[in-house]
């Protein structure tokens, strides 16, 4: 990977931040967008800006059918079997919520549990517990260990306690932990319980394949992809979709209406309302065939390498406290200072011009089961360096003088 290349491809990270070239490692809250991203979103207000989906005229058709190669697109990323099954949603928070809340809707009871994991992000918990407390349902909770890993000793004796949906993150964003999820789908499918997979850190990190997956749902944002804010997909099975009610009503997912009575339109637009975001969805396309080009397994390979010199180099200062060890991870790092706040040392590290997040990164349970408010995290993407980390390793080094 030529990372000078690739960095050129990147107009963000070529400033100045408090006088300091940026070194930006917060890529797990969200990712900088390369050139082609940014000129497909342009070149579509430019040239073709109209309603998908509506208008007979020619560009208003030339949105249509290039909103759905798009669909096509993510299709084949993620090697959905059909083209339908790809919904267009605000981001993984819209995702989660439509299937909890439909789902629930249509399948959950007094007494029925849904089982999420402890490292979930509040967006693959909060919708779950709500639909939970409406239903008189339980909400069960796979442990985790110290190390970051789930704890799946007692596997068995929860998913016997009338769970009707796992609900679990693929890659934790504050542990980087990458989950057994074809072990836990297997064992669901054994009771014929469905799962949804939270791909939002996964997504830019490793190549998913739901039909090998085989899990029911699989929700992502493009933003932490490489691509623009507020879109995002929900891949959800066929049999699936077409089981679960609309979640919001007009626009595309009308199929009739009367006074009286409305019917509704057919996958994928039952779950798709109101004017789409076209030039985002057409920057999720764009972002994917960037990925493509460089590699997905070159992206992860080099990402490790990132990470394993990384965390080398932060375990040479003394006093580092590591959250999150499992084997299998990605580049994300989440660490404390013995006896220093997170966010004491994100403000040295910001003056330093090394953007990296503090704070309990929307897991707060986690951060209780953890004995912490939160930590410092520092993600990586493949357009940072070896040398940028050098400079972060500094920054951790200045905090820890200033502040201990
Ligand atoms: N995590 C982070 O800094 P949205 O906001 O809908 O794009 O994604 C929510 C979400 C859901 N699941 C996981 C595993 C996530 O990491 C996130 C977003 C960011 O860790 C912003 S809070």
């Amino acid at each position: 990977m030529d990372t000078t290349l690739i960095r050129n491809d990147f107009p963000i990270l070529h400033q100045n931040v408090n006088g300091k070239p940026l070194v930006y490692l917060d890529n797990t809250a969200t990712t900088q967008k390369p050139q082609v991203v940014i000129d497909r979103i342009s070149d579509y207000y430019e040239t073709i800006n109209s309603n998908a989906h509506r208008g007979t005229h020619t560009l208003g058709r030339i949105a249509t059918e290039k909103l759905e190669s798009a669909r096509t697109t993510v299709q084949k990323f993620i090697n959905a079997k059909e083209q339908h099954e790809i919904i267009f949603t605000k981001g993984t928070t819209e995702g989660i919520n439509l299937v909890a809340q439909t789902f629930a809707q249509q399948f959950l009871n007094e007494g029925d549990s849904v089982l999420i994991s402890a490292m979930e992000h509040h967006a693959n918990i909060v919708p779950w517990q709500q639909m939970c407390k409406q239903k008189k349902a339980n909400l069960l909770v796979i442990p985790v260990l110290e190390t970051g890993d789930l704890d799946l000793s007692n596997i068995d004796e929860l998913f016997s306690k009338n769970v009707k949906m796992l609900a679990v993150t693929h890659i934790s964003n504050v542990l980087g932990t990458i989950n057994p999820i074809e072990l836990l789908i297997e064992k669901a499918h054994a009771k014929n319980i469905p799962v949804l997979i939270d791909a939002a850190q996964s997504v830019a990190h490793e190549t998913i394949d739901v039909q090998k997956m085989d899990c029911d749902f699989l929700v992502f944002s493009a933003h932490k992809m490489y691509a623009p804010m507020g879109i995002g997909v929900l891949y959800g099975k066929s049999e699936w979709l077409n089981k679960l009610p609309p979640y919001q009503f007009g626009g595309e997912m009308i199929s009739e209406v009367r006074f009286e009575e409305s019917t509704f339109n057919e996958l994928p637009y039952k779950f798709e309302t109101g004017t789409p975001n076209v030039d985002g969805i057409l920057a999720i396309e764009t972002a994917i065939q960037y990925m493509q080009k460089i590699g997905l397994k070159q992206i992860a390979d080099y990402e490790h390498k990132l990470l394993t010199y990384a965390t080398e180099k932060l375990n040479e200062i003394d006093d580092i406290i590591f959250h999150g060890t499992a084997k299998n991870k990605i580049a994300v790092l989440s660490f404390n200072l013995k006896d220093v706040h997170h966010s004491d040392v994100g403000v040295i590290l910001d003056q330093l011009g090394i953007a990296v997040r503090t704070g309990d990164h929307c897991a707060q349970p986690l951060m209780r089961i953890l004995g912490i408010s939160g930590t410092v995290r520092a993600s990586f993407a493949f357009y940072n360096t070896k040398e940028e980390i050098d400079v972060f390793i500094e920054g951790v080094k200045t905090a820890k003088k200033m502040l201990q």
